[in-house]
């Protein structure tokens, strides 16, 4: 892409209304645009990044064995009265009538939805387990939308459920999803660690929320050190295996939010091995057993032909909150510095003076060959300083930048920067390009 015909209204300024980095710097980068209070627009840039956090989420579930549905945004109010959360889900739900006076709901969520799809599709115990999910926006009317796309009213988010003929078969799914989810925030650069948590609208008894450590997280967390410095992605995951033991390795030390907090536990801890920070949540995963099945009927058939109940559990994960989620997790001074695996580019290049023919050819060549090396480029080709130029490849964050200039093509070089650490190198044309395309 050319950066002259991209929709990128960069703002120098920041904005007076975002009270944290993340949104700062999604409104600076010209990302998003509020539509109305906690509702937004995914402009180009903003909508790349999205979709890239939401191919990571899904080929994790693809590959634990959860299978990919799509189920509507507006749902019949009927099926909340089954299961009796439509008067309890309170103001947070919004309502709406359709033209035939037929009460319909914007979904918060869809436990209600998927159970009514599965007690119509499966009889027999011969087709558990099972596990579903989709990626789909929901709404609910928060109290205090704030904080951008963190704590919005509509949202995206990927949700899960798992259908199994009793607790133990509900404990490997639930045990599936936990590892997936260590896996899918592991590969978009940050650390989350599995706290145990309260399950609030959702109900269930067993329930982990995933945290982020990042300054300005709405929860305060308690955690041994060693979990934050625990590998995710060296080892393979057998997903046939009961993952027990990975589990039981990530909740045998301290984590908890405040709600959880036991100060005597925590203080346990050697004093090195404490700490203690703000944490955002980007997943939450429940265990509930048979409380949607049960009031709204979702049975099958088991192996001695007796009608049981289903045992579910749902797995949810912020996909547009971790948009801002990473953010916090990896910003400096000058903007976002997106990890390789969710960069809205994979590689800005600047020609420092567009309209020279010389450079306009190099820069050309070079986003040329990048596309042929199957690397996603932004090709700065607009007329504005040099200062500005940096400046904007700074703020949006690409992981690496080319820089195309008089002098350095005179002597047949060009400068490659990364992002991350500042470092700067000048390379022959050739040198600089395998740099990259040997990066996968
Ligand atoms: N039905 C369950 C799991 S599928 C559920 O809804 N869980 S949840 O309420 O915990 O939401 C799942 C995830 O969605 C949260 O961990 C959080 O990352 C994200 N989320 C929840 N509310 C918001 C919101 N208002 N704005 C942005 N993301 C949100």
């Amino acid at each position: 892409m050319r950066l002259s015909q991209l929709l990128l209204p960069t703002l120098r300024e920041n904005p007076s209304e975002a009270q944290i980095v993340s949104h700062r710097l999604m409104l600076r980068a010209g990302m998003i645009r509020q539509s109305s209070a906690g509702i937004y627009c995914w402009l180009p840039l903003g909508f790349r990044v999205l979709k890239k956090i939401e191919q990571i989420v899904r080929e994790e579930q693809d590959a634990a064995g959860c299978q990919e549905l799509l189920m509507p945004t507006i749902q019949p109010a009927e099926l909340w009265r089954e299961s009796g959360r439509y008067d309890d889900y309170g103001k947070e739900m919004l309502r709406i009538k359709d033209r035939h006076e037929r009460e319909m709901l914007y979904g918060p969520t869809n436990e209600e939805q998927i159970t009514e799809i599965f007690r119509a599709s499966v009889r027999s115990y011969k087709e558990l387990p099972k596990l579903l999910y989709h990626i789909q926006w929901k709404f609910r009317d928060e109290v205090r939308p704030r904080f951008g796309v963190m704590r919005g009213r509509e949202f995206l988010m990927k949700d899960s459920y798992s259908f199994d003929i009793d607790q133990a078969g509900a404990r490997r799914a639930y045990n599936k999803m936990f590892v997936a989810y260590l896996r899918t925030f592991a590969r978009m650069g940050l650390k989350a660690i599995p706290m145990a948590a309260d399950t609030g609208p959702i109900g269930g008894d067993l329930s982990h929320e995933f945290i982020i450590l990042a300054e300005t997280g709405e929860s305060a967390v308690f955690v041994h050190r060693d979990l934050v410095e625990f590998d995710v992605l060296g080892s393979e995951v057998d997903y046939d295996t009961d993952l027990q033991p990975v589990v039981d390795r990530w909740t045998s030390l301290y984590a908890a939010t405040d709600e959880k907090h036991d100060k005597a536990k925590f203080e346990a801890i050697p004093e090195a091995k404490r700490v203690q920070a703000r944490g955002i949540e980007v997943g939450h995963i429940f265990y509930f057993g048979t409380k949607y099945s049960a009031p709204m009927n979702a049975k099958v058939m088991d192996a001695e032909g007796k009608e049981v109940n289903l045992h579910m559990g749902s797995y949810g994960i912020g996909v547009s909150r971790l948009a801002g989620a990473i953010i916090e997790a990896s910003h400096d001074d000058n903007g976002i510095i997106w990890p390789e695996s969710v960069a809205p580019y994979d590689v800005g290049v600047i020609n420092l003076r567009s309209g020279d023919a010389a450079c306009d050819a190099a820069a050309a060549d070079l986003y040329a060959k990048l596309g042929k090396a199957g690397k996603d480029a932004l090709l700065d080709d607009r007329t504005e300083s040099a200062g500005a130029k940096f400046a904007t490849m700074d703020l949006i964050g690409l992981p690496w930048t080319l820089t195309v200039g008089p002098r350095g093509l005179k002597a047949g070089t060009i400068e490659l920067k990364h992002r991350a650490t500042g470092e700067k190198q000048e390379l022959p044309v050739d040198a600089a390009l395998n740099k990259l395309t040997a990066r996968g």
